[in-house]
């Protein structure tokens, strides 16, 4: 991977295998469901994968918001844009977003992100950085399974008086969330927002099943499958 590229699936999910940031076996994830496959983005520690992560995160936030302007007719200087990191994993996700934003594509984000110690009296204190009082904001997080932990980071955002403006992930697992519809899909219908993903399993598996691929397995890869059927949407 160049460091002047923009992002690219195959690369990233490559990266992924190579570090064990994409590991199989078998693993108990926080809805309680026992997946053959788990994406670890605390892995993503190394100089090269976090350029790559966030140059992903940036390449689709800043063409989503250019997107924007064009349909809502807005200037530049109208559309503010504010992106938000979960503590732990999405704090350092979202500070190397924005600088990404601002090298590659000329875009002067404001960042900021919560405190897991946050206090459940009183106002304030458990959030860092950018103001998002009154703010519309994009949460950056890596994993959504059935979107427990997105739906806790939009509490934390509403009480502090922001609202949503979009949600983006690294990897979309395309679970089902609370009822039959993926996480993903509710989250969308629900706060009536853009939901991005770097990549999403499909993606993996294609990229799996490609015919000369060194991580090509055959049971592993039906193991996947039979995950997706009893989940999968
Ligand atoms: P949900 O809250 O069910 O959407 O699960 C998402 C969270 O689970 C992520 O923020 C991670 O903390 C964790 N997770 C992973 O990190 N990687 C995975 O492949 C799967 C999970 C998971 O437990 O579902």
């Amino acid at each position: 991977y160049a460091n002047n590229v923009p992002f690219s699936s195959h690369a990233f999910i490559q990266l992924a295998l190579d570090n064990q940031v994409l590991k199989f076996g078998e693993f108990v994830l926080k809805s309680g469901r026992i997946s053959p496959y788990f994406f670890n983005a605390g892995l993503l520690a190394s100089g090269e994968m976090l350029s790559l992560l966030a140059r992903g995160y940036a390449d689709a936030l800043a063409e989503k918001v250019t997107e924007q302007m064009a349909t809502t007719n807005e200037g530049k200087g109208a559309q503010e844009l504010v992106i938000f990191g979960a503590a732990y994993k999405g704090i350092p996700f979202v500070a190397a977003t924005a600088q990404a934003l601002w090298l590659h594509h000329g875009i002067n984000a404001n960042w900021g992100y919560n405190r897991k110690e946050a206090k459940t009296h009183g106002e304030g204190g458990n959030l860092v950085g950018a103001n998002v009082k009154g703010k519309a904001v994009w949460v950056l997080d890596d994993v959504i399974t059935a979107g427990t932990a997105m739906r806790e980071v939009v509490e934390i955002l509403e009480q502090a008086g922001a609202s949503v403006a979009g949600i983006i992930v690294a990897l979309d697992r395309k679970e089902k969330g609370l009822a039959e519809h993926s996480a993903i899909q509710e989250l969308a219908a629900n706060l009536n927002v853009p939901v991005l993903a770097l990549v999403d399993i499909d993606d993996v598996i294609s990229y799996l099943a490609e015919g000369s691929h060194p991580n090509k397995n055959a049971t592993q890869l039906a193991k996947m499958q039979h995950y997706r059927a009893q989940y999968g949407v």
